[in-house]
């Protein structure tokens, strides 16, 4: 029997930061997971570090389930983000290893591919509307079949989801920036700018909107129903999803489809509302949910009710969770869309990633595993961890609002 030898947790910072678990097999395999928790990087690391990978030492890298089972059972503390964001890490690992072994992409080894690619969205966005429209324009002539679209709202410093010059990234001051919000001036200018992308550009391509959890219930029952003439692909996180029989509320106010789950890491954090019908889209991901054998569970649930798969893919989630969200949503059978936000320049030099991107779509190459390699010596140059945290929101009366 192989054992597994080593497990190192890899930190580098390639344009922004990223935490890897890399595991090497007694016979020389290695796998790679993605451990990376934005904001909160360092407390993975220290759990993987401090009080996992002494417990691998020596266990049998084949038996994926039971290592599964074993930490999260076995810890008894279970689910929440740095938990389960580890827990991942190993998952994705393991994987990676025996689909090497097997001489196959991961996707034969889920079953084989369901379709050709994956249809990604990328983000347009602007400061104006002007600026937005030029971006949404920018990413239909590079080929793709669906876009999100997000503008900054007027007289508020700082607006999520925009970019800031040429690029939008998430997690980027020392100490959490504060940004001013106002869910009346929301309300009352996205509507307008998402109608003006459809004037311009018509309907043949799939528009979303990340509302990002900012809206009360009824508020958000109110925006989805002011804009279903323009047959929005989803409305995403339109309130905060702990509150989640609110999700009731806006379903029987609005058709517009309803998108939920990046922050919610457990099976147990669906089922309600997949269950009962409350979304059209789950967004949990590789990383944050348990790796692919605890996401693959959670798409099967979904597809029982027929909600389909939406994985949030921002640059906070490694080319190793693109890789391994690709080979999944090529494999499941109700995959429906696939986030895609792209890098830093800098992250390709130290993670060399099959990923390919055709039409709007990812697709995988031959290589066995999730066809990810990194390289020591790139990340040798990117080696300096920098704090870097999300912003805060406060209301224009100064009280802390959802971010
Ligand atoms: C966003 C993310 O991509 C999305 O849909 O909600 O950018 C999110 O804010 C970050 O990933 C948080 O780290
Ligand atoms: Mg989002």
């Amino acid at each position: 029997m192989a054992t597994i030898e080593r497990a190192e947790v890899l930190i580098c910072c390639p344009g922004r930061n990223f935490v890897t678990l890399r595991l090497t097999s007694s016979d020389g395999v290695t796998g790679l997971g993605d451990a990376t928790l934005n904001g909160r990087e360092l407390a993975v690391a220290s759990y993987l570090r401090d009080h996992v990978a002494p417990l691998l030492i020596g266990r049998d890298p084949d038996r994926i389930e039971d290592t599964w089972q074993y930490l999260y059972k076995g810890a008894y503390w279970r689910r929440g983000p740095v938990t389960m964001t580890a827990v991942a890490a190993v998952d994705t690992a393991l994987w990676d290893i025996k689909a090497k072994l097997a001489g196959m992409p991961l996707h034969q080894l889920l079953g084989g591919r369901s379709r050709d690619g994956v249809m990604v969205y990328p983000h347009a966005s602007g400061q104006t509307v002007p600026e937005l429209l030029d971006d949404v324009a920018r990413l239909l002539d590079l080929g793709y079949q669906a876009i999100r679209a997000q503008a900054a709202v007027p007289g508020l410093t700082g607006s999520y989801g925009v970019k800031k010059n040429g690029r939008y990234e998430p997690a980027d001051s020392a100490r959490p920036e504060e940004q001013a919000w106002s869910s009346e001036a929301y309300l009352d200018f996205a509507p307008r700018y998402l109608e003006q992308v459809r004037q311009r550009f018509g309907f043949d391509f799939h528009l979303l909107h990340d509302v990002h959890h900012r809206l009360t219930p009824i508020q958000a029952a109110r925006f989805g129903r002011s804009v279903e003439q323009l047959r929005l692909f989803w409305m995403e996180d339109p309130t905060p999803a702990e509150d989640q029989e609110s999700f009731r509320l806006i379903r029987q106010h609005t058709c517009t489809p309803i998108a939920v789950g990046e922050a919610l890491t457990s099976i147990w954090e669906v089922q309600h509302l997949i269950t009962n019908r409350l979304i059209d889209y789950v967004r949990c991901t590789v990383v944050h949910a348990g790796g692919i054998t605890h996401l693959r569970r959670i798409f099967d649930l979904a597809d029982l009710y027929q909600v389909r798969s939406g994985c949030h893919g921002a640059s906070d989630l490694s080319p190793v969770t693109q890789a391994a969200a690709c080979q999944l949503g090529l494999a499941i059978p109700n995959f429906g869309i696939q986030e895609h936000m792209g890098y830093p320049p800098q992250t390709a030099e130290v993670f060399h990633s099959g990923v390919q991107l055709k039409d709007g779509c990812l697709d995988v190459d031959d290589s066995p595993g999730l066809g990810v390699e990194y390289d020591d010596q790139a990340a040798a140059r990117f080696a300096d961890f920098e704090p870097k945290y999300l912003p805060v929101a406060r209301r224009l009366d100064g009280s802390v609002h959802d971010w």
